[in-house]
């Protein structure tokens, strides 16, 4: 396994906690006679027409320690001759040994076979697709292609996930001048380049590769428009925020390509855009807990993936075709969202003769309300009334909203 770039391999497996046990009980055994090594989102269109170039939009609405030679071998300091008086309290370590090793390795082995995303697919309960939907092109913005999957009218949203579209934008298209409220949009280049330019004075262009994660919270009112000739390709995910988090403090975490941890291992390329994968941890922080891994699997290559169990996920198909949680299901292909049932993991095989490329998104439901009108999500229709106010008169986070136009 090769850590390729990114290098924020702050990320230790969830079971680093056990392996501390592990280690914690090692220190134990090593006075005992054992060696052990250490292992380890449609608006009121008239009202929005009455505002801003947006309103020409639809509105959407471990380190693993691990025990080696686990041999026993007489230990200095205990005298293992049967005939020596020492020899009485022979049955007594054994017992307490076997008492001290029994808990690590029962948690070494569970570990070693829940160990989703390095060795083979045993998870207790694999995630299967539950519902399969083509995100079919269609217009949104000023002029700009999106083929929408979560968030169409098939699949309105997977909590906590609001909307993915997969963009193909070519100038003078593009997102002009908007507001967002109550959620976070993550925005992942495939190709291309996109110049973001916010009330605030922030402005950047994001390239293929690159990730803008943007936490609007209380209100953001920004333009998103191609800077590059040709077509620019993306992604861009509607996350929810839990009713505290609505009316948070906007907040950036902008990621450069090569800042990207992506980690290759047997035929597989897995850009860890948030979350974990292979023991390597993102550095985003992800208000609400999100996984967002890119996959690229050679042909004949396959993955398995961990994926927390209480959490909904799904996989959008970027590129090629492939077989998504039973190698005998029919194959699915690109441009595709596939819904995953319950589970603790996800296996994938490439079957074909092509690159297979897929995200694999996934989110610890909010189980909360959600009531959406275009770009404001909040839990209420009144707290939607007042996003609307806000964004009209200057207030609660939109006071820069007024004066603002973006440069052409
Ligand atoms: C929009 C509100 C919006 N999909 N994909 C209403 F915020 C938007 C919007 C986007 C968008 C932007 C990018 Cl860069 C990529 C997107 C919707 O900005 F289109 C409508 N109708
Ligand atoms: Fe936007």
């Amino acid at each position: 396994m090769s850590l390729i770039r990114g290098g924020m391999n702050r990320g230790l497996p969830s079971f680093s906690r056990k392996a501390d046990i592990i280690q914690t009980q090692c220190i134990i055994l090593h006075v005992l006679p054992f060696n052990l090594v250490e292992f380890g989102r449609r608006t009121n269109k008239a009202a929005w027409r009455r505002q801003r170039p947006f309103c020409k939009m639809n509105g959407l609405p471990a380190k693993c320690t691990r025990i080696k030679n686990m041999t026993r071998r007489p230990c200095a300091g205990i005298n293992f001759n049967p005939h020596s008086r020492s020899a009485s309290i022979k049955p007594f370590i054994i017992l307490i040994s076997v008492f001290c090793l029994l808990p690590p390795c029962l948690l070494f082995f569970h570990d070693l076979s829940s160990m989703a995303d390095h060795g083979a697919p045993s998870f207790e309960k694999p995630r299967l697709v539950v519902k399969k939907v083509l995100a079919k092109s269609q217009e949104d913005g000023d002029g700009a292609s999106v083929r929408r999957s979560i968030g169409r009218p098939e699949l309105r949203n997977l909590d906590p996930f609001l909307m993915l579209d997969e963009f193909t934008v070519s100038a003078p298209a593009g997102f002009p001048d908007h507001p967002h409220r109550g959620f976070e949009t993550v925005t992942y280049m495939l190709k291309g380049a996109f110049t973001h330019q916010d009330f605030a004075g922030h402005k950047g262009t994001i390239r293929a590769g690159d990730l803008q994660w943007m936490t609007a919270g209380r209100g953001i009112v920004h333009s998103e428009m191609p800077a590059a000739d040709g077509e620019n390709q993306g992604l861009q995910l509607w996350i929810n925020l839990s009713s505290k988090d609505k009316m948070m403090e906007p907040r950036y975490q902008e990621l450069q390509s090569q800042e990207i941890s992506r980690v290759e291992k047997d035929g597989v390329d897995v850009r860890i855009i948030a979350g974990e994968s292979f023991g390597v941890r993102s550095p985003v922080y992800t208000q609400t807990p999100t996984m967002f891994l890119d996959f690229t699997l050679q042909p004949g290559a396959e993955v398995h993936q961990r994926i927390p169990e209480s959490w909904n996920a799904f996989v959008y198909i970027v590129d090629g075709e492939g077989l998504f949680g039973d190698p005998s299901a029919a194959p699915a292909a690109s441009h595709h969202v596939l819904v995953l049932g319950d589970g603790d993991g996800l296996s994938v095989w490439n079957r074909s003769e092509r690159q297979l490329r897929f995200a694999l998104i996934g989110g610890q439901p909010l189980k909360e309300p959600v009531v959406q009108h275009g770009p404001f999500v909040m839990n209420t229709h009144a707290e939607i009334q007042q996003a609307f106010h806000d964004y009209q008169y200057g207030r609660n986070g939109f006071e820069r909203a007024r004066k603002w136009k973006s440069q052409q």
